[in-house]
């Protein structure tokens, strides 16, 4: 059996899956650094600094939801060591600081908000502690992380995501931490089952750059490789400073085709996630409060990620009360409603649609057209370019088409066309590559016409489509 044919047999784990429905969610960085100016202090800014005048989490998660976002991940411990919950572990944390006369706890706060208006709640937790003095001595740091773990594993329910950072600034002559990540993964699966654990994890990797770019065909099955930390905290930021989040050079981009997995002896199923910042930088600064990304460039983002096999993780800092801006809160708005206005009216809803083969009556290609995650299309044995029509039963005019595949059964589809028809003949409006997920395309030009035809022209060894929507803008 070739490589390809192996790959197209791996499927996600259910809490890959889980993760991957979950599509676009928040990263509130919040911390010392939003009170002292900076995006990576040193460890040593004292805690009397950490003093939020309004603080609403309520607030956080209210402007969350009107985004579109279905997740929260907080920066419990950022690389300054400072903890934003009162850990038993260390006294650099909210409980030496004037929030709520050191008797508060934001992460608590935060993840019950999130569970009030029922979002999921996530965790970042820095293996780089720039403060902790284990740190660096091995078995002792080790453990210490190990413990914080299990206070924010264990004191604040569900967890979706335990997102571990490969970055690290110590430098060629600074403290060097060899992370028990083998242990510290047994403990998040002991006490999280249903985590996914991201990034310097094994089941959801980090697209490469913090500009939102993403791989034309981006596979969640690529070499086990890429799944190494070693790779990841590689190519991970080592120095201060806004550089590395406006570059993506060093990626590589060819992860997953037939030519880039021929060779691999193992291959695993490892999704995409892109994290972008609202602003220039991770932490809230007043100074870019006129630099906040405006709802179309959010827009764009938006498609280009979550629209191209990529969860996106959009990162929105809280400022120095304890909530986000007005700013950040209105382009947030915009998005959803920029959105609601593009895929106004599915076009394709209650239609039908027909296909060169369907592996039997349960696989049939009127399934892309329902609403259920569970019913799906799947082409015909020895189908090698299947093709499926949807018929709209008028002539419509058509802007855009997001496509789905069934990814519990794999990622298959390796290029596509979208075809439409024009006095009894198809004709080519878009070409593109892979699926996954999602793909999202806003045709060129809006075309007039009662049949668009999605044609395979490659597949690893059969094609599956979830769904299909043709939409029409307001
Ligand atoms: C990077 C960190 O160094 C940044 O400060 C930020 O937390 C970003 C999400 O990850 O590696």
């Amino acid at each position: 059996m070739q490589n390809f044919e192996k790959a197209a047999g791996i499927v996600p784990s259910h809490r890959q899956l889980e993760w991957q429905k979950t599509e676009f969610y928040a990263f509130c960085h919040f911390g010392m650094n939003t009170f002292i100016g900076q995006e990576w202090s040193d460890g040593t800014a004292l805690p009397a600094n950490f003093d939020p005048t309004d603080f609403d989490a309520d607030q956080w998660v209210s402007v969350i939801k009107s985004g579109g976002m279905k997740g929260l991940i907080l920066t419990c411990k950022h690389h300054d060591g400072f903890c934003l919950w009162p850990s038993k572990y260390t006294d650099y944390s909210v409980k030496s600081s004037p929030f709520m006369d050191g008797e508060g706890d934001v992460v608590k706060l935060v993840s019950d908000a999130c569970r009030k208006q029922e979002i999921k709640f996530g965790i970042y937790l820095s293996p780089w502690d720039r403060h902790e003095k284990t740190y660096g001595e091995g078995e002792a740091y080790n453990e210490f992380y190990k413990n914080q773990l299990r206070e924010l594993l264990t004191d604040y329910g569900d967890i979706f995501c335990v997102w571990l950072d490969g970055a690290c600034g110590e430098g060629e002559n600074g403290k060097r931490q060899e992370y028990d990540w083998a242990g510290w993964y047994a403990l998040i699966r002991e006490l999280q089952p249903d985590a996914v654990i991201s990034v310097c994890g094994p089941d959801v990797r980090w697209v490469g750059n913090e500009m939102g770019f993403v791989r034309e065909s981006e596979w969640s099955v690529v070499p086990s490789y890429y799944a190494i930390n070693e790779f990841t905290e590689e190519n991970s930021q080592k120095n201060e400073g806004k550089k590395f989040r406006e570059s993506h050079k060093k990626m590589v981009i060819d992860m997953g085709s037939r030519k880039a997995i021929k060779d691999a002896e193992n291959l695993v199923w490892y999704p995409a996630e892109a994290d972008v910042s609202i602003r220039p930088g991770w932490f809230y600064h007043k100074a870019e409060d006129s630099r906040v990304k405006d709802f179309e460039k959010l827009f764009k983002l938006y498609i280009g990620t979550v629209g191209a096999n990529c969860n996106l993780l959009l990162n929105i800092p809280p400022d120095k009360r304890g909530q986000i801006t007005d700013i950040d809160a209105l382009s947030l708005d915009g998005l959803r409603r920029m959105l609601g206005r593009v895929f106004y009216e599915n076009l394709s809803a209650g239609k039908t649609a027909s296909a060169s083969s369907e592996l039997d009556g349960e696989h049939c290609a009127d399934n892309i057209l329902s609403d259920s995650d569970e019913l799906y299309w799947q082409s015909g044995e020895g189908d090698e370019k299947p093709e499926i029509v949807i018929d709209l039963g008028e002539e419509c005019e058509c802007e855009s088409i997001i496509l789905r595949e069934n990814i519990a059964t794999g990622q298959q589809i390796e290029s596509f066309e979208i075809q439409y028809s024009r006095n009894g003949r198809f004709k080519r409006l878009e070409r593109s590559t892979v699926i996954g997920n999602k793909r999202i395309i806003i045709f060129k030009k809006p075309v007039v016409t009662d049949r668009i035809k999605i044609k395979i022209t490659s597949c690893r060894t059969k094609a599956t489509l979830l769904s299909a929507e043709i939409y029409k803008s307001k």
